[in-house]
């Protein structure tokens, strides 16, 4: 008889362990996540429209998102992450806004057990283990298809091809692969040249004033310009034409990103290709902070898919750019 009553009483005890243990669980996957976001900046449209993507997919989500614009300052995101540490956010992702120096601060939310996704640009850390995640484009492949763009264009032309490259942010993992990605293509064909590169910091005015200077320098010796992004391409616009040449004809164009101003400048005839980098990650970033919240495993590398859209198809693809 006791036998029957102690077993009976460890059953009813288990079974209660177990619905507190799926409550919690419940309440775990059901408890409003917070995820803390350190955006770069409002550097370019891509930046506009990817912040613009993130606010609406956390919304849509359902997820309290804590976001700070960084002003293109690593110490501001640094600053921001460990605001986020001290606020005990869920989960925290960020796209960093140049490749290095960020190993301490995510050692500290290692430490405070607050897992970190990547999102657009990678970092360069040791310890791959300070992240779960890294979402956002192939910079080198980008950088393959420009050129691969250019190589195919003249590949009729026997004269000489002399680049001038506006490079983005230094330091950042998108200028640094899409450079390398570029010369990977050229490096073994001696008539692409490429004769001048600087930063122009992925905005419009310093692309503008970059392309001046270039002008100045090499004036009618420059017969490509390849611009780490369409805002550097569409301030590079303005200074060819204030120097008197047809950008797209006197000079051919080739910019990243695919935003909806270098679709503009396609069809205005005045950029002759990008090469699409998208930055609507939010509703991928939604979806990984929910699976990490419910335990569940991320990929280490999510790469989005991406296209290419030369001048003559801006008209019929135009209206159908999300960005
Ligand atoms: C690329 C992104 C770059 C864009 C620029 O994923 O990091 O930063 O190409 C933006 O327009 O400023």
């Amino acid at each position: 008889m006791k036998r029957r009553n102690f077993v009976t009483t460890g059953m009813v005890a288990l079974a209660g362990l177990a619905l507190i243990l799926v409550g919690q669980g419940c309440q775990k996957e059901n408890k409003q996540i917070t995820l803390g976001f350190s955006q770069i900046g409002a550097e370019s449209e891509w930046r506009t429209a990817n912040t613009k993507s993130i606010e609406e997919s956390a919304k849509a989500a359902g997820i309290d998102l804590k976001l700070s614009d960084a002003q293109q300052k690593q110490e501001n995101q640094i600053k921001a992450i460990r605001s986020f540490i001290a606020q005990k956010v869920d989960v925290i992702a960020f796209s960093p806004v140049v490749e290095t120096g960020w190993e301490p601060v995510l050692r500290e939310a290692k430490e405070a057990k607050i897992p970190v996704i990547l999102t657009d640009r990678a970092v360069d850390t040791k310890d791959d283990s300070l992240w779960v995640s890294f979402m956002g484009s192939d910079f080198v492949e980008e950088g393959r298809r420009a050129a691969n763009w250019l190589v195919e264009k003249t590949k009729d032309q026997k004269d000489p091809v002399n680049i001038v490259e506006l490079q983005g942010t230094v330091g950042s993992a998108p200028a640094i692969d899409r450079k390398k990605g570029f010369e990977e293509v050229i490096k073994d064909k001696p008539q692409f040249k490429i004769i001048r590169s600087q930063t122009g910091d992925f905005t419009r005015a310093k692309g503008k004033e970059v392309m001046e200077a270039f002008l100045k320098a090499e004036g009618k010796n420059i017969n490509v310009l390849y611009a780490h992004n369409d805002d550097m391409a569409i301030g590079a616009i303005q200074a060819i034409e204030e120097a008197g040449l047809r950008p797209g004809k006197d000079i051919l164009i080739i910019s990243i990103d695919a935003v909806k101003g270098a679709f503009e400048a396609m069809m205005a005839g005045k950029l002759n290709v990008t090469v699409e980098c998208s930055p609507l990650l939010g509703p991928q970033l939604m979806t990984a902070v929910k699976d990490l919240m419910a335990g569940k495993q991320l990929p280490k590398r999510i790469v989005t898919e991406e296209g290419v859209f030369p001048m003559e198809t801006a008209a019929q693809e135009f209206p159908k750019r999300k960005y």
